[in-house]
């Protein structure tokens, strides 16, 4: 065997013509998204060596995948391998010595140099997916290749890698495909996702029966995996979910400051600012670790204190599109009913005059202080001789929103994410950006009615800054559910 076919590990070079998107299917197989490993582009003839592409699980090599270039003269290939054949004295079709003298009569002449390179791994013993776009005519320059290959006697699957959506040539290319592969199959590289990616890996059993094992070993390695990977992320959304629900912001406040109207106005409005750009960073975090877990380096995740505008519990919209409907909020015990004003919980006694006519601003029905701001009311604590990490100080602790539906709402601007990610193939190039916009939030709506009650548990509990410990089993179980079931979306 040669260094391009070890033994031992099941080999499989991906084939085609240029430009079929041969290197995204391998890209979103594999999940490369790194240029600098698979290389995708509109130009044909992007790649121009063969390329070793290693599956592998605790550092051993379980499958091999070759990268190749395109075939770029496949009629007249056919003719020169023919030629040899001939001139060999064979007699009927080609076989694979005819497509090894082609090898060694051209290589390295740089005549047919794409052919010989592409056909080389399946001279050493690869077995081969052939990829076509079935948005694409069958023309007689496809039927040379699969003649080509079939000639290699390997054993070969090809796949329909769909560019668009139901192909105009699809049904042409089944009938031809079928005549000339062991298997058909689809897989399109923009869309596929874990299910699909697992599939394919299965249908290798059925054109390698040779390494049967190493191919059931390597499907339990990746189911393996994915669980860990989903387990992981659940406990990065939760962590998340404590931390941001039980968020307070401590501030230190001068006396002056608060002394006149429009000083308080515009303190109030930095630190209103600040608490949800602080919550914004903490999402924004979640949802890298999460890219991280499932090996995303392209796509970003883009979110402002600004996205938590607008989220007034009086709005009909945000009761639709984000978070809990008012009903399931009832029903899951959260407590309902008006924006509240905000919360002043706060040892008045030692309140100067400036911090006392905060809290009657703060406090009142009018709440002037906060006038202006569109973001959720918060809960606004103020004491005197608080402990800051400067030192001792007249402090302010703000947060957290009093709007209740506020965890939810965050729960399901992660689980958009989410299942934004895990939908991502990574042979798809154009940069993604995350964000709420674009979001398909409304995921908590649908969750039962006994999930929805125990997180509102939990959420309380994080709320007041004393998360629940004894829960966190269950609430474990019930996101690593959640983020299943958004796989099958
Ligand atoms: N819409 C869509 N475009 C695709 C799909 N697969 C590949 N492409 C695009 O097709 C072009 C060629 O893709 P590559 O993966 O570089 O094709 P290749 O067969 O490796 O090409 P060469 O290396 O040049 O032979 C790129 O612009 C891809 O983004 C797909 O499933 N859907
Ligand atoms: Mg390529």
């Amino acid at each position: 065997m040669s260094e391009l076919v070890p033994d031992g590990v099941p080999t499989f070079a991906v084939v085609g013509k240029v430009n079929m998107g041969k290197s995204s299917v391998l890209a979103t197989l594999l999940e490369v998204d790194d240029e600098a490993v698979i290389r995708i582009s509109s130009t044909p003839g992007e790649t121009t060596s063969c390329q070793v592409l290693p599956v592998e699980f605790d550092g051993r090599e379980m499958i091999r995948f070759i990268d190749t270039p395109g075939f770029a003269r496949p009629l007249a290939a056919m003719r020169a391998i023919q030629q040899l054949h001939e001139a060999a004295g064979g007699s009927g079709s080609p076989g694979l010595k005819a497509v090894e003298a082609f090898c060694e009569e051209y290589g390295g002449t740089g005549e047919f140099e794409d052919e010989v390179r592409l056909l080389e791994p399946l001279v050493a013993g690869a077995g081969l997916l052939y990829i076509v776009d079935a948005s694409k005519p069958l023309r007689d320059t496809f039927v040379a290749e699969m003649e080509i290959l079939r000639w290699t006697g390997r054993q070969r699957m090809a796949l329909l890698n769909e560019k668009e959506k139901d192909p105009e040539f699809r049904d042409d290319w089944k009938n031809r495909l079928g005549s000339y592969f062991n298997l058909v199959r689809t897989f399109n590289a923009h869309e596929a996702r874990f299910e699909e990616r697992r599939r394919l890996l299965k249908s290798l059993l059925e054109i390698d029966e040779d390494h049967r094992e190493t191919i059931e070993e390597t499907i339990r390695f990746l189911d393996d995996e994915w669980r860990q990977r989903r387990e992981e992320s659940a406990e990065v959304v939760l962590g998340f979910l404590e931390d941001a629900v039980g968020y307070r912001l401590e501030k230190r406040v001068e006396e002056r400051d608060l002394e006149l109207p429009h000083r308080r106005e515009k303190l109030g409005q930095e630190l209103n600012k600040r608490y949800y750009e602080e919550i914004a960073k903490k999402e924004e975090k979640a949802v890298e670790k999460i890219l991280d877990i499932y090996r995303h380096h392209l796509a970003k995740i883009e979110v402002t204190a600004t996205d938590f505008t607008g989220l007034d519990l009086e709005e009909a919209e945000t009761w639709q599109k984000w978070g809990l409907s008012r009903g399931q909020l009832a029903l899951a015990g959260g407590v309902t009913g008006g924006t509240g004003g905000l919360a002043v919980d706060a040892a008045t006694g030692f309140l100067s005059h400036g911090l006392g006519a905060l809290v009657g601003a703060v406090g009142g029905a009018a709440a002037a202080f906060w006038k202006g701001n569109e973001l959720p009311d918060l809960a606004l604590d103020l004491q005197k001789g608080m402990k800051l990490a400067q030192g001792e100080g007249t402090a302010m602790r703000l947060g957290p929103p009093k709007n209740e539906n506020f965890p939810w709402i965050l729960l399901d601007a992660v689980l958009g994410h989410y299942q934004a990610i895990i939908s991502r193939a990574h042979g798809k190039r154009e940069e993604l950006v995350l964000d709420h916009d674009k979001m398909n939030a409304g995921v908590v709506q649908k969750l039962s009615g006994d999930d929805r009650r125990t997180l509102q548990k939990w959420f309380l509990s994080c709320q007041k800054g004393r998360p629940d410990r004894a829960m966190e089993r269950e609430v474990f179980a019930i996101m690593s559910r959640i983020l299943s079931s958004l796989e099958d979306d």
